[in-house]
């Protein structure tokens, strides 16, 4: 009898234990700066189209100087449709194109600019551009967006405050006239116009253009607000990165934030500006016959989608169409090997059997660490408010062999967890065994590790400012498609008084130089130069004073640079006049003449 009144109060006092347990517990708050709606559509999107095209892409420059004939623009065969057609293929969600880049020059007939396609021989001046892209994208299902230099080396108001005014009319006209834009690309390069005029931009009238016109639209620049760059151009952001940045005292371009705060974010940034990764597919952003067979390996490629996607970015990556107005066959042939690539890297989830955590928000099931095998994106394991540390096993149940996971924070709540570790089971040893450790996750984290076969993977958040909400967990076995080496080739560093001067065997008739800086952005590369030439090494003649090399701080490529004429020399002589992050010695790899 008593043994049987002891088990009734076991079993009452283990019922009002399922009940507390079963009482609802609220989901966590808010921690930090959030992400708009509009961003959480935006960072889904996680892949998309860059286009760069316009007189430069007939000229084989990078940075025209808007002093080109409108009627170099001349493609034979432009086809958005198959532009288009090859970014759905690809698995691309949308794609920005450069309305107008530092040139000046508009892909569409702007009433507030005199050098446009209606000044080209292209469709004898009654094309536009942006109609047949943005149509072309509503056919394929996808969405489209606009890169609009503020830098305008053509307008005449350019360096004046009309200007402001000048570039917001055009903003709108964009913005009007071509259905939604998820995507406002501004660029932050504000160099000179005609006569070295230098503009101060008004970014709160630009931002309330956008604003007004298309609410959706993710703003970018170094400093968001939409989205933020990462401060290079090579494609890869931080393996930290937070997605909240400090932007109080900063401008887009070169005020912007220092480029470790654009790679990896700020832990404790005042707002949400996440990361988007963008590069070009080719050595430069726009087409030149020079770069056919220079078109990033598939191994390049997938190394940049997992040091984007991979690390809580989207990925912007350029395709130039040729001068036809087509996208090359190289580049098509090599995003659809990318394709392949992703898809088979991706293809089987492994993640599978039994999951369970140390601990559970409030014991409530709407908190189970199983919300991170369903599809709804909205449910997620989470913790007690206190509990900032915590693991999470799978047990497979027979062992499986795999080298990619892939965890997802929910960021509607905030980004929270800031370190944490993966260990598998080994069997013959019996213990838990390291199989790699990163810092932050964010909307997506892949994380690339030597092959393990195991039957228990467990992970071990370390470290989180908040308790950790997940709300993804997959498991791969991708193929091996990383065999290339970094290209960063070292380079001569060379004392900044000290020219760089070749000497060829004799006078020789040349066309032009060409300057090989090291390719990485952080390094002194010589951004002003002076170029002078002798024929005996005594008397010189300046051919270039004070030239820029276009874009060579944040894309440190070669440089050819052509004479007006050839000439005849033996001695040609670099000296720097400005580098590209000051010090007292400059880079070079190489240096040479083009004859
Ligand atoms: C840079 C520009 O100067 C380049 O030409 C290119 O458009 C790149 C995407 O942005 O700031």
């Amino acid at each position: 009898m008593k043994y049987k009144m002891l088990n009734s109060v076991v079993a009452l006092a283990f019922g009002s234990l399922l009940l507390s347990c079963s009482t609802p517990v609220d989901p966590p708050s808010p921690y930090g700066v959030l992400p708009t709606e509009h961003q959480m559509t935006w960072q889904k999107m996680e892949y998309n189209m860059f286009i760069h095209f316009g007189p430069n892409t007939f000229t084989n420059v990078e940075w025209g100087d808007g002093k080109e004939n409108p009627k170099v623009f001349n493609p034979s065969a432009v086809d958005c449709r198959q532009w288009a057609s090859v970014a759905k293929a690809a698995g691309m969600k949308g794609i920005i194109i450069t309305a107008k880049h530092h040139d000046g020059f508009c892909l569409w007939p702007s009433n507030y600019s005199t050098h446009t396609v209606r000044e080209s021989p292209w469709k004898e001046g009654k094309g536009d551009l942006l109609r047949e892209l943005s149509d072309a994208c509503k056919e394929y299902g996808l969405k489209f967006g606009v890169y609009l230099s503020p830098w305008d080396q053509n307008h005449p108001a350019y360096g004046t405050p009309e200007y402001n005014q000048v570039f917001a009319n055009t903003l709108t006209e964009v913005l009007t006239n071509y259905g939604e834009v998820f995507e406002q690309w501004f660029d932050g390069a504000n160099g000179e116009g005609h006569g070295g005029k230098k503009q101060v931009y008004d970014w709160d009238m630009f931002h309330e253009v956008v604003y007004k016109h298309q609410p959706q639209a993710v703003i970018f620049s170094d400093v968001g607000p939409g989205c933020r760059w990462v401060g290079n151009e090579q494609g890869h952001v931080g393996e930290t990165n937070w997605s909240r940045l400090d932007v109080e005292g900063y401008e887009p371009g070169a005020k912007g934030p220092n480029p470790d705060s654009l790679n990896m974010g700020n832990i404790f940034g005042e707002k949400w500006v996440p990361a988007e990764t963008n590069t070009s597919i080719r050595p430069g952003w726009f087409y030149t016959p020079s770069t056919d067979d220079k078109v990033k390996s598939l191994s390049k490629l997938v190394d940049i989608y997992y040091t984007s996607v991979g690390r809580n970015s989207t990925l912007l990556l350029n395709v130039p169409p040729d001068k036809t107005g087509r996208i090359h066959p190289n580049d098509s042939t090599r995003l659809m090997e990318l394709r392949r690539a992703i898809d088979e890297s991706f293809k089987e989830n492994l993640a599978k059997g039994k999951l369970t955590a140390t601990t559970t928000r409030g014991n409530d099931s709407r908190y189970a660490v199983t919300n991170l095998f369903d599809e709804n994106y909205d449910t997620y394991w989470t913790t007690d408010d206190d509990v900032l540390t915590a693991s999470i096993e799978m047990d497979m149940g027979e062992e499986t062999t795999f080298n990619r996971l892939l965890l997802q924070e929910y960021i509607p709540l905030g980004q929270r967890i800031a370190e944490f570790n993966v260990e598998y089971w080994d069997n013959s040893q019996n213990s838990w065994q390291p199989v790699t450790k990163a810092t932050t996750v964010g909307y997506k984290r892949i994380l690339r590790f030597p092959t393990v076969t195991a039957s228990k993977i467990r992970i071990n958040i370390t470290n989180s400012l908040a308790c950790p909400i997940l709300n993804k967990l997959e498991l791969y076995n991708a193929p091996d498609f990383s065999s290339e080496t970094s290209d960063v080739k070292s380079a001569s560093l060379v004392e900044k008084n000290k020219p760089t001067i070749i000497e060829l065997a004799a006078v020789e008739e040349i066309k032009g130089f060409y300057y090989v800086p090291q390719n990485k952005v952080s390094a002194p590369n010589i951004q002003r130069y002076n170029l002078s030439i002798s024929t005996d090494n005594q008397k010189w003649t300046v051919l270039k004073l004070n030239e820029l090399f276009n874009n060579i701080r944040n894309n440190p490529l070669r440089q050819d640079v052509g004479f007006d004429q050839p000439v005849k020399a033996r001695y040609i002589k670099l000296e720097p006049v400005e580098l590209t992050n000051e010090g007292d010695k400059y880079a070079i790899v190489d240096f040479g003449v083009l004859k």
